[in-house]
């Protein structure tokens, strides 16, 4: 899957801006056909955003159900005899799309891009009115799924088990685009190296034509210079003296399709590429055949007022304090990012765990918290809806993120049940969907912690083992000679049963800011720092283990609760990114882990 752009033959608008926006609060919208008109609403709302803390309204923030945007869009003079399209970058979790009265474009899957072919439906020169219905439900079949409750007087309430607040609206960014009528439809590179001299296999699929076009490879250094050349969709291009892409110090090479017919150029398109290798081999995690030790945090797309909007400044920001503390990595917790983070760590050498927005696939969490547990592999839980969604979801994170270097590992599941009778048969043919769409990348999920090696029944599918483990938190609280000594019997347990490698993908307690003690209570900003520093010490000593990452990088929304206040207080950061003592902790540790553990062995003593 391709991400638009600009070029010698296709065009690219940003359709980021106000939009008309109307609250469908007894889901009246689609009977009464909205999209026929301008909407009959006072409200704007930015894009992108989330909009629930836009409006200060609870029946908006608590709203289940749709919300509609609206805006007319003008398509440019130029583009006759052009292919034009409309994309969104996402809807969450639902999006239905317009054009005029025209139903072009529907996806479910808050998470991922998709997009319509418009031309038959628009003039270039002339405007359009595009109408997007936005639907915030989560249900037993979505990817995460939920639940819908209707109270007695009629409201309907959304409940799910992941533990972030559930945003909603136009998070990303729309475009307009044009392509010609043969297109480089996909590419897929595959890098590697032998000695000095680095390969970049491709493949280009092409759409629109007659089959006598050729199509044409070229593959560039980092100041523009070509290096080589292949003619046919799909071949190896070799790169003499390869720089390659390393964590911590990226580089991307440019590699040009061509489509041409009687030597006029029909279409092209540019992709980075990163050169470098990813491979597990026995307890090591390699990166270029080196062993690599990830570092960093399990993060939230999160911010004051735009929810789960991207901005770039603030994703700059993220990426900087990351830099800041000496992060070599992130989990995409617990959904896919905006593709514009992706490239971000590309260009700079961030490593991501790829994760699937597969989350809250445990029923029997209610249980936890004194409620019933639910059998969770049965029909009406997690079952073949989930896993036809599951699928998708899958797919299409692999489609769109197949060709970005930093992305190390997929991770296809959070916290899933991983114990009771029906995981195996549940994830097995996810694995292996995983394996067919990207056999270079290590497959994972990550564990909870109630399954322990004693009881899970799933790690040997798997490629890495990930772990989310509380000892000292929600267990043990506030012991951390008990929590010390648990966890590393347990590390040991995992390390005897799989022989693979390691990586805790969250580890943490909930810390309020300004909450000090000199008795390492629980919440306090003390405890947070002799809560990580106990868990380094075990780490060090555990040989399989080959990675952390803190929950999580800041503070951020969930739903309401008990066990939050203004949401989860777990982050080393704040939700507007100010450190906690913490963050001074971890720079002193990471920044010395760089130098020393990278690439070598582990032989730095505890923070
Ligand atoms: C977890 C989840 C994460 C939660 C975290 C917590 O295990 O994966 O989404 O936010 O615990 O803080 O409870």
């Amino acid at each position: 899957m391709l991400k638009p752009q600009a070029n010698e033959t296709r065009e690219l608008i940003n359709l980021d801006g106000l939009y008309r926006f109307k609250v469908d609060f007894d889901r009246s919208g689609h009977r009464e056909e909205w999209f026929k008109a301008p909407l009959a609403s006072p409200l704007e709302m930015g894009v992108p955003a989330s909009y629930n803390d836009v409006f200060p309204d609870k029946a908006i923030r608590d709203h289940v159900g749709y919300v509609w945007y609206q805006r007319e869009v003008r398509v440019p003079r130029g583009w006759a005899g052009d292919r034009i399209h409309l994309r969104l970058d996402s809807a969450t979790h639902e999006g239905m799309v317009w054009v005029d009265d025209v139903l072009v474009a529907q996806h479910t899957g808050g998470y991922m891009p998709f997009s319509a072919d418009i031309t038959d439906h628009v003039t270039p020169g002339r405007a359009f009115r595009l109408t997007i219905s936005v639907n915030n439900e989560l249900t037993q079949a979505t990817i995460p799924p939920g639940s819908i409750t209707v109270t007695e007087d009629g409201r309907r309430q959304q409940s799910y088990l992941h533990d972030f607040y559930n945003y909603a609206g136009l998070h990303r960014s729309l475009w307009l685009f044009s392509t010609p009528a043969v297109t480089v439809d996909d590419i897929t590179v595959v890098t590697g190296f032998d000695g000095t001299t680095g390969s970049v296999d491709y493949t280009v699929s092409t759409a629109g034509g007659t089959g006598s076009e050729t199509v044409a490879v070229s593959l560039k250094d980092a100041d523009g210079v070509e290096l080589a050349r292949a003619d046919g969709p799909r071949g190896t291009l070799s790169v003499a003296d390869v720089v390659l892409w390393k964590p911590g110090a990226a580089y991307l090479y440019s590699l040009t399709a061509e489509i041409r017919a009687g030597g006029q150029l029909l279409d092209t398109y540019t992709l980075p590429v990163g050169v470098r290798t990813v491979e597990v081999s026995g307890k090591e995690f390699l990166i270029n055949g080196e062993p690599f030790y990830f570092t960093g945090f399990g993060m939230h797309e999160d911010h004051v007022t735009v929810g789960k909007g991207h901005s770039n400044a603030q994703m700059v920001n993220d990426f900087q304090l990351l830099d800041w503390v000496g992060a070599n990595s992130f989990r995409t917790s617990h959904y896919p990012y905006a593709e514009e983070v992706m490239e971000f760590a590309d260009r700079h050498g961030i490593v991501v765990i790829d994760e699937t927005a597969a989350v809250g696939l445990h029923l029997g969490f209610g249980a936890v918290f004194g409620g019933i547990a639910k059998k969770t592999y049965e029909d009406g839980g997690v079952d073949e809806n989930t896993a036809a969604s599951h699928r998708q979801a899958i797919t299409e994170l692999v489609a769109r993120d197949k060709n970005h270097p930093s992305v190390v590992i997929w991770s296809i599941a959070n916290e899933p049940n991983g114990s009771e009778e029906g995981a195996r048969e549940y994830f097995q043919p996810l694995v292996e969907l995983t394996r067919e769409l990207d056999s270079t990348r290590p497959v994972g999920y990550v564990n909870v912690m109630f399954d322990t090696p004693d009881k899970e029944l799933l790690g040997d599918l798997f490629d890495v083992i990930m772990l989310n483990r509380y000892y000292g938190w929600y267990l043990n609280n506030g012991d951390l000679e008990t929590a010390e000594a648990v966890l590393e019997k347990e590390l040991r347990e995992w390390e005897a049963k799989y022989g693979k490698p390691m990586i805790m993908t969250e580890y943490g307690p909930d810390t309020m800011p300004g909450f000090h003690s000199i008795y390492e209570q629980p919440w306090s900003e003390e405890y947070q720092a002799a809560f990580l520093a106990m868990y380094h010490r075990v780490f060090d000593r555990v040989d399989a283990m080959v990675g952390e990452q803190v929950w999580n990088f800041a503070d951020f929304q969930t739903s309401n609760g008990i066990m939050r206040v203004d949401g989860n207080k777990k982050g080393v950061f704040t939700r507007d990114r100010r450190p906690k003592p913490a963050a001074f902790a971890l720079r002193q540790r990471w920044t010395a882990l760089a130098g020393v553990k990278n690439g070598s062995t582990k032989s730095i003593s505890a923070s």
